[in-house]
């Protein structure tokens, strides 16, 4: 009874144990969230580049450039909307910004600065008609979770190691040498048997 008990218990004791081992190696390794300094070219028809990824909790400040025309910068699930207009060089574009919630008008600002606190995949497109292929001028930004690694690989050890356990455990129960191996020791008692009654 108290073996079967221990058998039971084996399996999720190893999956808790090596999931603990993961977040304690994790709380070494987690990351603090940073400054991540971006530059960001318009073009028709394109952004680049076409993906950002970063982890929540990171501070975005980005530098908007246009390469030819005027275009918009709009952040999904963000409140951002931003304009860029060329100059006589691309690096001198101007960069004019409005948080949509607030009614606000456009304001000539140096970055685009926000905290990514929400995780997910969020689209960035242009917002200004800049020619016949303007609704393809997409991006995506992709806010990833921040949790500790370690945490995540010594779970999926954990249920490994549980799994191949209960395999070891379930092929042993039913081993054909195993139950051969019990048949003398059966056949044994039943002659001990015999020669008692007798
Ligand atoms: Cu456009």
């Amino acid at each position: 009874m108290k073996q079967k008990i221990l058998i039971a218990v084996r399996g999720p004791a190893v999956v808790v144990l090596c999931t603990a081992l993961g977040l304690v190696l994790g709380s070494f390794t987690a990351r603090e969230p940073k400054h991540v300094d971006l530059t960001i070219y318009a073009r028709k028809y394109a952004f680049e580049p076409p993906t950002i990824k970063i982890n929540r909790g990171d501070t975005v400040s980005i530098n908007l450039i246009t390469r030819d025309v005027t275009h918009g910068f709009y952040l999904e699930g963000h409140d951002i909307d931003a304009k860029v207009r060329p100059q006589h060089a691309p690096e001198y574009s101007t960069l004019l910004l409005r948080h949509p919630s607030k009614d606000e008008e456009f304001k000539e600002v140096d970055r685009i600065v926000f905290t990514a606190n929400k995780t997910g995949k969020f689209r960035y497109r242009c917002s200004v008609t800049c020619g016949y292929m303007h609704p393809f001028m997409q991006g995506e930004l992709v806010v990833n979770p921040n949790y500790p690694f370690w945490g995540g690989i010594g779970f999926c050890a954990g249920i490994a190691l549980a799994m191949a356990l209960a395999f070891v455990t379930g092929t042993r129960k039913v081993s054909p040498a195993a139950h051969c191996a019990r048949r003398p020791d059966a056949s044994s008692n039943e002659s001990d048997n015999r020669r008692i009654a007798q």
